[in-house]
């Protein structure tokens, strides 16, 4: 059975040009001008772009006392309906647990998956057995761990654990990724609007100011310059951490920055609104930022300084918002994107000539799939990768809304924004899971993607060689007469 993408433009991260794209055993088997197949699908007007990859997602997560409501299920059918062909969630240890054991909790979750799906690993505490186990989840295809340098009390990791973890890192050929917020800062922060009887949804946003993000991130850009591996800066929302990833890029380190959809196109006033649902359904960490920080993440799209589009979804629904009536640190934190990112890049970013359709599959896909060690069998319209492709079309129209949304949750952040440029097919290596705007996936379809260690991790930054090469012990500074 080989299926042919006809009359199409393969828009790629380099390269636009005119092909059809034929598929067949989930892979693409030629790409060339007529070329026949079993089935046709028309892409008459099209873009044929390698499906999204969402390198940022929470599927049913333990969280803040609940669970977040999207899980494989539902989030995976979210991301096929808006393009997205691939998510990488994170795997999270309770404090105390064992890598491998939290690894098994997200393998049977994940059996639900629509689509493809790989995990990070998120180190959440620091100990012996950690240090053993984290080759194993290399092993296992998973090269990439994530710290949190906020949540304190839970998930926050201090400065030497970090520095660690950042060093095993190294050994292991793996890249550390960062939530980059100064979690002592925010806990000291929140306290004191609570007590000044500041209780609403819109403290959260005055308890994490940008530079507690700025401050982390280029803490973090330093201790693994200091530990000598790349470093991947999760939801960079601001310009004081685009600033520290620009200098860290224009002094050689690679270091890698990812706004989110919903910093690019949506700011801090939401959380002005009369409304306590309204606002507290944005509440999210980072938070929404005033106005001139989107022009700094739409500036580092186009300029190359940051490298990623993702969502950080992680939907709840409005009553689970409302744990936090009366205290804003209850609020679950998370808001959701999978459906909407690609539309909503494309509508606030290509239509607009923010960035180009080529920079737009960069930042949405390739980027993610080089870092992320699975290019080019993911990220990419070439013989022999997988048939994950979306066929765009660049004319339809819709107005976002939760009623026609495939999330769990009762409202979307972007209710009410049109939307011009969707999929007119989504494949999952070569299932067509949309058409036409209507999801036709199979819940279970999804495999896991092990990933390669990105190559770049030992030979990643500017002085890692002074710190790992014999320094000679001086002596000369002790008196002759001795201490
Ligand atoms: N931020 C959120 O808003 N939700 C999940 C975790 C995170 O870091
Ligand atoms: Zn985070
Ligand atoms: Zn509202
Ligand atoms: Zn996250």
């Amino acid at each position: 059975m080989t299926t042919v993408i006809k009359n199409g433009t393969i828009v790629t991260a380099d390269l636009t040009y005119k092909a059809d794209v034929a598929i067949e055993g989930g892979q693409i088997i030629a790409i060339g001008q007529g070329l026949v197949g079993d089935t046709v699908l028309d892409a008459t007007g099209c873009y044929v772009m390698p499906g999204g990859i969402d390198p940022h997602t929470h599927l049913e997560m333990p969280f803040m006392g609940t669970y977040s409501s999207d899980d494989f299920d539902s989030g995976t059918r979210a991301a096929l309906a808006g393009g997205t062909t691939m998510v990488i969630d994170f795997a999270l240890p309770a404090p105390g647990q064992g890598l491998m054991d939290a690894l098994k909790m997200w393998d049977n979750k994940s059996t639900r998956a629509h689509c493809d799906y790989s995990f990070h690993m998120a180190v959440t505490w620091w100990g012996e057995q950690v240090f053993e186990e984290m080759p194993k989840v290399v092993d296992r295809g998973i090269t990439s761990f994530k710290h949190f340098l906020a949540y304190k009390g839970s998930l926050m990791v201090n400065d030497d654990e970090l520095f660690a973890s950042f060093r095993r890192c190294a050994e292991i050929g793996a890249i550390p990724m960062v939530h980059a917020e100064n979690g002592d800062i925010v806990a000291e922060m929140s306290a004191r609007l609570l007590a000044e009887g500041n209780t609403g949804p819109e403290a959260h946003a005055y308890s994490r100011p940008s530079q507690v993000e700025g401050e982390a991130t280029n803490r973090a850009i330093m201790i693994a310059d200091m530990a000598g591996v790349p470093l991947y800066v999760v939801h960079t929302s601001c310009e004081e951490a685009h600033e520290a990833i620009r200098r860290a890029r224009m002094q050689g380190k690679r270091v890698w920055g990812e706004p989110l959809i919903q910093h690019l196109t949506l700011d801090e006033t939401e959380y002005f609104h009369p409304d306590w649902d309204h606002a507290a359904r944005r509440v999210m960490s980072p938070p929404f930022r005033a106005k001139h920080h989107q022009d700094s993440l739409w500036a580092g799209l186009a300029a190359g300084t940051l490298s990623c589009v993702a969502t950080d979804h992680c939907a709840f629904t409005t009553e689970q918002k409302r744990f936090g009536v009366g205290n804003f640190t209850k609020i679950p934190n998370g808001t959701g994107g999978l459906e909407d990112r690609l539309p909503m890049l494309w509508s606030a970013g290509v239509n607009t000539g923010r960035i180009t359709m080529n920079e737009f599959v960069a930042v949405t896909s390739t980027n993610i799939a080089k870092i992320m060690g699975m290019y080019p069998k993911k990220g990419a319209v070439l013989v022999g990768a997988d048939a994950d492709l979306v066929v765009w079309d660049p004319e339809t129209r819709k107005t976002i809304s939760a009623n026609s949304q495939q999330s769990a949750i009762d409202y979307n952040v972007f209710e009410g924004k049109e939307v011009k440029g969707l999929p007119r097919y989504t494949l999952s290596r070569g299932m067509v899971a949309v058409a036409e705007g209507k999801v036709q996936s199979r819940e279970g379809h999804g495999q896991f993607v092990a990933r390669e260690p990105n190559g770049s991790v030992s030979k990643a930054l500017s002085t890692w060689k002074d710190l790992t090469a014999p320094r000679p012990v001086v002596r000369a500074g002790i008196p002759a007469s001795g201490v």
